[in-house]
C-alpha cells in the first residue's frame, strides 16, 4: 500500500467534539514518547505530525486524512509523570472517551518501547482492544534500533508474554534504521480491503 496524500483534517480536544466524519478512523495509542507522532511521519514520509524528544508533545485528538480513504489519529500519549495530576487524568480520559465512543474506530496500532516492560495503563489498553475484535489491533515495539537483533528477541518475548499476546502478533519499527514499514502498511492495507 502506498500513502500517496496526506492533510491535515483537524484537532479536537476530546472524542465528544469530533461527532461524524466521513471516513474509517485508524488510531495511534501508547505511552508518552514512545514514537506514535514519529511513526506517522515516517509511514507517510511526510514531517506531518509534531514530534519531540520531551513527553507530553502531542495533547489533542489529531486526524489526518490519508489518501481521500480513512483518517491517522494520532492520540496523546499516556502516563507522563511529569505533568499535574489533573492533566495526567484528562489525557487519559481523552484516550479512554477515544477508544469507547468512536463507531468509525477500525484498527489501532498499539506502540510499546521495546525497552520498557508494559506498564498498568498498557495493560488497561491492551485488555479493551482484545475485548473488542470489532477494532483491529497492530502491536508495534518502537525504537528497535536501540538494541541488537538477539536482545531484541529476548524483549519481544517478555512484552508478549506481559501481554499475552502471541510473539507473531508484533511488528519490531524503527524509524531511524527503517525498519517495519512495509510489514505495518500491508497490515493496514489488508485491514482496509476486509472494510470494503
Ligand atoms: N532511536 C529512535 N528514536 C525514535 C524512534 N521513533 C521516535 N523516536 C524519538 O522518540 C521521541 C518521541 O517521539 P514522538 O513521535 O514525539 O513520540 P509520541 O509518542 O508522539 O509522544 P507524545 O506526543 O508525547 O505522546 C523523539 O525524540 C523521536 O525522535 C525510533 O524508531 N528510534
Ligand atoms: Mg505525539
Amino acid at each position: 500500500m502506498k500513502i500517496n496524500q496526506i492533510s491535515f483534517y483537524k484537532s479536537f480536544v476530546k472524542a465528544a467534539d469530533i461527532g461524524e466524519t466521513r471516513f474509517p478512523e485508524i488510531a495511534f495509542i501508547g505511552r508518552s514518547n514512545v514514537g506514535k507522532s514519529s511513526l506517522i511521519n515516517h509511514l507517510c514520509k511526510k514531517k506531518i505530525a509534531h514530534t519531540s524528544s520531551t513527553p507530553g508533545k502531542t495533547r489533542l485528538i489529531n486526524l489526518f486524512l490519508v489518501n481521500n480513504k480513512f483518517y491517522l489519529v494520532d492520540l496523546p500519549g499516556y502516563g507522563y509523570a511529569k505533568v499535574d495530576k489533573k492533566m495526567r487524568k484528562d489525557w487519559g480520559k481523552s484516550i479512554e472517551d477515544y477508544l469507547i465512543s468512536r463507531q468509525q474506530l477500525k484498527a489501532v496500532f498499539f506502540l510499546l518501547d521495546c525497552r520498557r516492560v508494559p506498564n498498568e495503563h498498557d495493560r488497561m489498553i491492551n485488555e479493551w482492544l482484545k475485548k473488542n475484535p470489532g477494532v483491529q489491533t497492530f502491536y508495534v515495539l518502537t525504537k528497535a534500533d536501540k538494541f541488537s537483533k538477539s536482545k531484541l528477541q529476548q524483549q519481544k518475548v517478555m512484552i508478549a508474554k506481559e501481554l499475552f499476546v502471541d510473539l507473531n502478533e508484533f511488528v519490531c519499527y524503527s524509524v531511524t534504521k527503517n525498519i517495519g514499514k512495509h510489514e505495518l502498511l500491508n497490515k493496514l492495507a489488508n485491514c482496509l480491503e476486509n472494510l470494503d
